[in-house]
């Protein structure tokens, strides 16, 4: 039986996070051994907002040895960059011809995303593609025929948007395409802001200290983590409602170190805040320090371009039959 095929990218905008890592990068590594897995750096999503040309293509090269580093398998993953293949902006056209502009206006990230372009910049420039990043991302998944798709939390609208999309057109046109499913860690889907634990943690966020990249310093890891906002209480204890802080670094050790919630609270039940969040950055460091060294030893390495034209290859095989497939039964393509 063929292995199921899973999808998913990371938007190059910036150095990527803990929270990208732990909700998303985490799950690519480990379910690269049971399925075939896809995995694309998202550069076409990256300017849906401005950025520099030159910040677009350092990310390019940075992101790929990232995801290397952490793990990904070059012999069992396909990675790839989203922009090489180009059938998956024609087929976005396509898709947002078949969703509606209130849909798109629904995604809590549009919404998010446009009242700070406005709250920052005093403007209402906002761009188009903000509002279109959903379709290009359900072409994303539905180009290749993806079963599922590991993302964190904030994705999930994103996924439910594309499975509507796909059932709407196979009423349509018939069995176009797979009807994809988000895959959702139980606990690190939505790692937090460190210094304020109500917003997930971004790699856009302005104050550095609310993030950890993962190609940080360690010893200034080391320390947003020592400053990373808490409560008084001084009881490791989880309570994502009234201790969002603690509870976030207790997600942040759970992850990486594979112990429970309950462990955790077992195991500094007589510590306070400052011994815990000393026992949080030497994991959080120790995970850090393996990638990168690695991410060094690969970012100017020859190795990596390669893999990187080998996934597009791929990719494209799978892309161009799709493709191929859906301008038939849409009747833009009068030749089979
Ligand atoms: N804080 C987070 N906790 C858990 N998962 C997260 N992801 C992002 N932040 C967290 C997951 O990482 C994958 C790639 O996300 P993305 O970079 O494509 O877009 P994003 O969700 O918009 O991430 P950022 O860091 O907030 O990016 P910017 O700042 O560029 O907008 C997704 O699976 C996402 O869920």
């Amino acid at each position: 039986m063929s292995q199921k095929r899973l999808i998913s990218g990371i938007t190059s905008t910036g150095k990527l996070t803990l929270g990208n890592y732990l909700g998303a990068m985490q799950q690519f590594v480990e379910l690269q051994d049971d399925y075939e897995m896809m995995v694309f750096i998202a550069n076409l999503h990256a300017i849906v907002l401005p950025i520099e040309a030159k910040t677009l293509k350092e990310n390019i090269k940075s992101m790929v040895a990232l995801y290397f580093a952490c793990g990904l398998d070059p012999n069992k993953a396909t990675v790839f960059l989203q922009s090489d293949i180009l059938e998956v902006t024609n087929l976005a056209w396509i898709l947002s011809c078949h969703t509606t502009i209130g849909e798109l206006e629904r995604m809590t990230q549009f919404k998010d995303k446009s009242t700070k372009v406005r709250s920052d910049n005093g403007t209402n420039f906002i761009p188009t593609g903000l509002l279109m990043y959903p379709t290009l991302m359900a072409a994303d998944i539905l180009l290749y025929d993806a079963q599922a798709v590991p993302v964190g939390k904030d994705q999930k609208q994103h996924i439910e948007l594309a499975r509507n999309i796909a059932e709407r057109m196979n009423n349509k046109f018939g069995e176009l395409f797979v009807v994809p499913e988000p895959i959702i860690k139980e606990t690190g889907a939505k790692i937090m802001d460190l210094q304020d634990p109500s917003k997930k943690m971004s790699k856009s966020a302005t104050n550095p200290k609310s993030y950890i990249g993962l190609l940080d310093d360690l010893n200034q890891v080391r320390n947003k983590i020592k400053a990373a906002i808490t409560d008084s209480e001084n009881l490791v204890r989880f309570d994502m409602e009234n201790k969002p802080g603690v509870s976030n670094l207790m997600t942040i050790y759970s992850c990486i170190t594979k112990t429970t919630i309950a462990e955790i609270e077992v195991m500094f039940a007589n510590k306070n805040y400052g011994e815990f969040k000393n026992a949080v950055g030497d994991v959080v460091v120790n995970l850090l320090e393996g990638i990168q060294k690695k991410y060094n030893q690969l970012l100017n390495s020859q190795e990596v371009e390669m893999w990187l034209q080998q996934g597009a290859k791929k990719a494209q095989i799978i892309a161009q039959k799709k493709l191929k497939k859906v301008l038939w039964s849409t009747g833009l393509n009068y030749k089979k």
